[in-house]
């Protein structure tokens, strides 16, 4: 069964989405979800592998590295999500700071709702806020429904843009996406850490240099990195109204003006009377990671996020520093060097820049 915050109520709750114990299946349901399953097995069974960082391998399908859940998932949203006009994305490459944003999004779009005195986040995961629609489209028997959740709906994802189905991507769609990247140098890093703690003890570990070869190479889960940057840089840049592209380290640097962005990008901009009020500051507080990472749900107390039957993750593992530049312990000069030159050509033309710090 899988729960995440709903908005909407006098006090937060957990909606249960569908009880997979309770849920009995009709037979065209289950010819149907079978029949997903041959497709998969078939399309992996023609798709290119590598290794993968946390499981044994990924495959690459339409241009993107991808676990065998993940694409289970992409056929799953495909066939079964039904979008709304007003479903709000946030979309990330992994360790690009969907925590944080998860946090910010849920905690502007509910502001009326809660007090920010004691609030969801106090005692919740950012990761539980709202669904990752990747695996959270099959956590429940044969599917999860997200009918229920009421509108604006928030969902998060790590597809990359071109991966998407056309109802969520097409001019015609009016969804939108808050694109967040971040230096791809601590992108590596967050990344190669994450993983190896989440890798399966049956699997022999995998080293940084080995990871770092991967990462160049492009094959990461989600990845090539460069790739899924540049697939939403462009589509932001096509359809403003519809992508908003935000950087990590931009807010980090001035939380406050990204926060008023993303705010208004989303509908909901801050009035006069709550920028006077002090309302902006207090999100931006309430979602720093001063604040998130020392709550007990997100420490010590053993809150948990489950994305599969198989993959449950402590929430004290999506923060670790949380820093800009974190990479400087990690990498040599010359392993900087490559990857910052990789991204300068990567996105030569493009008019975006990302990551090019030197060490100071
Ligand atoms: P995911 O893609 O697996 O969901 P994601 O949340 O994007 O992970 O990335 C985790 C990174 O964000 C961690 O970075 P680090 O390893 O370089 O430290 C984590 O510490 C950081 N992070 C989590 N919450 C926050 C926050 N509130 N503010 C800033 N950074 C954060």
């Amino acid at each position: 069964m899988s729960t995440y915050l709903v908005p909407g109520q006098n006090t937060y709750s957990h909606l249960t989405a569908i009880d997979a114990e309770n849920q009995i299946p009709t037979e065209e349901e289950l010819q149907a979800y079978n029949k997903l399953h041959e497709k998969l097995d078939d399309l992996l069974a023609t798709l290119p592998k590598d290794k993968g960082w946390r499981s044994p391998n990924i495959f690459l399908h339409k241009g993107f590295w991808l676990t065998p859940q993940a694409i289970k998932g992409l056929l799953m949203i495909d066939d079964y999500f039904h979008p709304r006009s007003t479903d709000i994305f946030l979309a990330t490459f992994m360790k690009c700071g969907t925590t944080w944003f998860k946090a910010l999004m849920f905690a502007t779009a509910n502001r009326h709702r809660y007090n920010f005195s004691d609030h969801p986040l106090h005692h919740n995961g950012p990761q539980s806020a709202f669904p990752f629609l990747d695996s959270h489209i099959f956590l429940d028997y044969p599917v999860t429904k997200f009918d229920h959740l009421p509108s604006p709906r928030l969902f998060a994802t790590h597809f990359a843009h071109s991966l998407l189905p056309t109802s969520l991507s097409s001019p015609s769609s009016t969804c939108k996406f808050v694109y967040v990247c971040r230096d791809p140098k601590d992108v590596l890093i967050s990344k190669w850490l994450f993983m190896s703690k989440l890798r399966s003890k049956e699997l022999p570990p995998i080293s940084f240099n080995e990871t770092y070869e991967l990462f160049c190479n492009g094959v990461s889960e989600y990845g090539p990195f460069w790739d899924h940057v540049l697939g939403y840089w462009k589509a932001s840049q096509e359809s403003p109204e519809k992508i908003l592209f935000m950087k990590y380290e931009d807010m980090k640097r001035e939380p406050s003006v990204e926060l008023k962005k993303l705010a208004a990008f989303m509908g909901m901009p801050f009035t006069a009377e709550e920028e006077k009020g002090g309302v902006v500051g207090e999100i931006v507080k309430l979602c720093s990671f001063e604040n998130l990472s020392n709550l007990e749900v997100n420490n010590d107390g053993g809150g948990a996020q489950k994305f599969t039957a198989q993959l449950v993750v402590e929430n004290r593992d999506f923060f670790r520093k949380g820093k800009v530049g974190d990479w400087e312990n990690h990498l040599t000069e010359e392993m900087r060097e490559r990857i910052d030159s990789i991204t300068e050509t990567k996105l030569k033309g493009s008019g975006l820049t990302l990551g090019l710090t030197k060490r100071i």
